[in-house]
């Protein structure tokens, strides 16, 4: 039975890995960071999973990190763990730092110790990309890396240095560079999932507005689902290499608004304010993914559609507020 090890295990896209990891006969071991409130650390990932364990752990706590690589020995480490929140890095930037870029230096240091054998996925991310857009309106693995947040250089650290122990150590360690993707399980201050659950607030009577802020910007929107599989794909493959995961589609937040209300029978321009509160000081305006690298290496293509996303998501919070 193959060992994974995944830091972020208690995230959308952990929650996600574990169950596909467990569906294809893994022993899945993964960290949570400590807080207050115990249901909150472990609310997206069913309790009695079968071959799941989780321990408490954190990318600043390398002597924890140790004994757990030391006891459980994955064959697989998936660093998914970060401050994922790319406004709120402007709000905590040395926190962002501290984990997303020293995080992944932390990690990289236990596992090049403890099981170098292993192979190792790191989390990178488009906003990696900033405002960089190749003449033909895509990004791609070769696309100039020019971030525009906290949270976006700290990735490109993330990404950089994991691409430094893969050739100066000879390590099996890949980058997935994945643009934007949700499920119902995002979190409720991602956009995506902000604008959808206050929709049906509004359709049910208990909400009147939704504030929102640059609704100019576009994101190549995916599904979790679809991405976690990928990175499966990509930490397996013969030679470690950099691949983007995207589905080349790109909308803006105000056509994604729009199809959301539509969808629910509403005008968002009835609903719609502007809160400065969730403008950036930067922006990264503009993203669409080519994925053909990784396409034409795996045959990966995702199943959900934008809109078939959108639409799990507007069933998944009509069915869940009352
Ligand atoms: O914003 C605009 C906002 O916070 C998307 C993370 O997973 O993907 C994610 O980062 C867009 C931005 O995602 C609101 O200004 C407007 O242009 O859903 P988001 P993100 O910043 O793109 C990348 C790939 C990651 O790696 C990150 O970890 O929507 N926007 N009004 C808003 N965004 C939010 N959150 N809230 C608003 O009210």
């Amino acid at each position: 039975m193959k060992k994974a090890f995944i830091t972020g295990i208690a995230g959308q896209d952990g929650s996600y890995l574990a169950e596909y990891l467990l569906s294809i006969g893994y022993e899945v071991h993964g960290i949570v960071r400590r807080n207050s409130t115990p249901e909150h650390q472990s609310s997206r990932l069913s309790q009695n999973l079968k071959n799941c364990y989780t321990y408490y752990g954190d990318l600043h706590d390398t002597s924890g990190l140790q004994s757990l690589l030391t006891k459980i020995k994955p064959d697989e480490i998936y660093n998914l763990a970060a401050q994922s929140h790319v406004r709120i890095s402007f709000e905590i930037p040395q926190f962002t730092g501290m984990t997303n870029a020293l995080g992944v230096l932390n990690l990289l240091e236990v596992y090049r110790q403890v099981c170098p054998e292993a192979k190792f996925y790191q989390a990178s991310s488009s906003e990696m990309f900033g405002n960089s857009v190749d003449e033909d309106g895509f990004q791609r693995e070769t696309t100039a890396l020019n971030p525009v947040s906290p949270y976006g250089c700290a990735k490109v650290y993330g990404y950089n240095i994991s691409r430094n122990y893969r050739n100066s150590y000879g390590l099996h360690i890949v980058n997935g560079i994945l643009f934007n993707h949700e499920s119902p399980r995002r979190g409720s201050n991602f956009v995506t999932n902000k604008v959808v659950k206050t929709a049906v607030e509004i359709k049910k009577g208990k909400k009147d507005k939704l504030e929102l802020g640059n609704m100019d910007s576009h994101r190549d929107w995916g599904h979790s689902k679809d991405y976690v599989k990928a990175m499966h794909m990509i930490i397996n493959h013969n030679k470690p290499d950099d691949f983007v995961v995207a589905t080349g589609v790109t909308h803006s937040v105000r056509d994604m608004t729009d199809y959301v209300f539509s969808k629910l029978g509403l005008n968002h321009e009835e609903y719609v304010v502007q809160n400065p509160k969730f403008l950036r000081p930067e922006e990264l305006k503009y993203l669409r993914g080519d994925s053909t690298k990784l396409k034409e290496t795996f045959n990966w293509n995702p199943e959900y559609s934008f809109e078939m996303l959108m639409d799990e998501m507007i069933e998944f919070w009509l069915d869940n507020i009352e």
